[in-house]
């Protein structure tokens, strides 16, 4: 981590059927500093999934430029990007092997230790241990069946356990109660002071606390700032923190 991560936003502008297609995002800028986090909110088709699948180049921007660390993603080696970041999607992926498989799914040679150590801060360890079979437990055939926030802490540990310079939460919380959220936010502050945070989330109270909040509506920033800035200043913010 240390000063690593940085991320930009230039003028981004992105359609999936390229150009002269619709535009999903509209002239998106902003700027994430190492080892912030930056929350994302916005209406369901805002394009929030879409604005972080640019930065791994899930897809590739239509317009404008997206920088890690000062460089255009199109310019860093495709496995150097991928080392640099985690990517938690909204939709959890395990596969039927074991517990410890899936989690190592991150990093194929992490040790028992990191493992455990990446669980813990996901607050995944606990209900894990609780298993007769622990670690070895296998997911989805049989046996022990993990609630739906129960995987999202599974595939949150998946992402830790890369130990990226760049962690991206599509609504990965989701389905985990609002307390132990905090919690895992909490370890992730603790652990790590150089992660830079993407959170994307539904509830105002998962971003509420990040360094910045962007607010998407219909492909557009409409509004970026703290909590209380945003509360002052962007209606679209105050109707989502209303509902
Ligand atoms: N879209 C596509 N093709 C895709 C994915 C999305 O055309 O493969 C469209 C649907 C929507 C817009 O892009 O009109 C933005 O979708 P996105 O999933 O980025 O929005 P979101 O803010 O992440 O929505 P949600 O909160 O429902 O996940």
């Amino acid at each position: 981590p240390g000063k690593k991560g940085r991320i930009d936003f230039e003028q981004v502008s992105f359609s999936y059927d390229g150009e002269g297609g619709q535009p999903v995002l509209k002239q998106i800028s902003f700027t994430c500093l190492p080892g912030e986090t930056v929350g994302i909110i916005g209406s369901t088709g805002a394009g929030k999934s879409s604005l972080v699948g640019l930065i791994p180049r899930f897809y590739d921007v239509t317009e404008g430029t997206i920088r890690v660390d000062g460089m255009d993603v199109r310019d860093i080696e495709p496995k150097r990007l991928r080392e640099k970041m985690a990517i938690v999607p909204q939709k959890t992926m395990l596969f039927t092997g074991t517990v410890l498989e899936n989690i190592r799914w991150g990093k194929a040679e992490a040790t028992h230790e990191e493992v455990e150590q990446a669980a813990r801060m996901a607050q995944a360890h606990e209900f894990i241990s609780a298993t007769p079979d622990g670690y070895e437990t296998r997911v989805g055939q049989g046996g022990v069946n993990f609630s739906g926030g129960q995987k999202q802490r599974i595939s949150i540990a998946r992402a830790l356990v890369k130990k990226p310079e760049i962690l991206i939460l599509d609504d990965s919380t989701s389905a985990v109660d609002v307390a132990t959220e905090g919690k895992i936010k909490d370890a992730l502050r603790a652990y790590a002071a150089g992660l830079t945070c993407i959170l994307i989330a539904q509830r105002i109270t998962s971003v509420m606390d990040a360094d910045k909040i962007i607010v998407l509506d219909n492909g557009e920033v409409v509004g970026i700032g703290t909590h209380d800035e945003l509360m002052t200043s962007c209606q679209v913010y105050q109707e989502i923190f209303q509902s």
